[in-house]
């Protein structure tokens, strides 16, 4: 039978990498994002696989409610979803940082996941079928200067996905969150405001994870039989590895 796989956030990095992995004759797609232009571009990619493009900020609330209840009929029934919209602001201490920046990584990162997961569940909860995964970070359990408003999202993530599955028991629905550290994608150019350079010092004289990397693992979390359910997964590039306490010392 034909999965219907929805995925936020599919016009780059760890999305668009779904996408290709998830396509097929098996699949139907419903691809979201701000950029339909990429969406476009991609879906000429996936040559034959149904897809369904939607240009759609998950910060808008009336959007996400409007545009996902009038899916396409084919498309209605999402047995997968990938809650994976999402960014970083800055990297400025707490004190320096832009209250807007720390909006819009909570109206995205929060509430546009909270927005999609509300409307695609009672479906899957009804049909007793689906897989809701979610995109957290190793950043919702680990503390690092600059991360504050970011991490504090990602340990939303964590706990919403964990309550999920405690309001979701007796159904047979499942629910994942995959918690990546460094992983080269637009991630840090969208970080740092298009500054191409300062992104690219990140990934610089190591080997970070890939794309395709979180995208087989969600491929494989979704594909295992349908009584296993893998809470989360916490996953790092070997070169990452989480540091010491830091002590400041003053002058004795
Ligand atoms: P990218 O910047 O490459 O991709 C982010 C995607 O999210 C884009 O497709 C973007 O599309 C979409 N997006 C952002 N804001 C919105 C919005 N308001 N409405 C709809 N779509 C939106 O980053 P990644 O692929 O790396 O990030 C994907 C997820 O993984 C995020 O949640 C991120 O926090 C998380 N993550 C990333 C890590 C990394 O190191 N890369 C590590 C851990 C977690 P568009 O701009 O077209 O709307
Ligand atoms: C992204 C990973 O370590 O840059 O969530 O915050 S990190």
């Amino acid at each position: 039978m034909k999965k219907t796989v929805l995925i936020t956030g599919a016009s780059a990095g760890f999305g668009a990498a779904c996408a290709r992995k998830f396509a097929g004759p098996q699949t139907r797609l419903i691809l979201v994002a701000r950029r339909l232009e990429k969406l476009e571009v991609l879906q000429q990619e996936l040559g034959d696989t149904e897809c369904h493009l939607l240009q759609l900020d998950v910060r808008d609330r009336d959007g996400v409610a409007g545009t996902l209840s009038n899916l396409p009929e084919s498309f209605r029934e999402v047995d997968i979803l990938i809650n994976n919209a999402g960014l970083a602001l800055g990297l400025e201490p707490a004190h320096e940082t832009d209250l807007d920046k720390w909006e819009n990584m909570v109206d995205t990162n929060i509430k546009g996941l909270m927005y999609c997961t509300r409307q695609i569940l009672p479906g899957m909860v009804r049909r007793r079928r689906g897989h809701i995964v979610n995109i957290g970070s190793v950043a919702g359990s680990t503390p690092y200067p600059g991360g504050n408003v970011y991490g504090a999202t990602k340990a939303f993530v964590k706990q919403f996905s964990n309550n999920l599955r405690a309001d979701l028991l007796g159904t047979p629905i499942r629910v994942t969150n995959i918690e990546p550290g460094l992983a080269e994608t637009e991630f840090s150019l969208v970080r740092f405001n298009g500054d191409a350079e300062r992104a690219a010092e990140v990934y610089k004289g190591m080997q970070p994870l890939t794309a395709e990397d979180i995208a087989g693992i969600i491929y494989w979390v979704t594909s295992l039989p349908p009584h296993i359910n893998i809470n989360s997964m916490d996953v790092m590039p070997v070169c990452q590895a989480w540091a010491p306490f830091a002590i400041h010392r003053h002058e004795v």
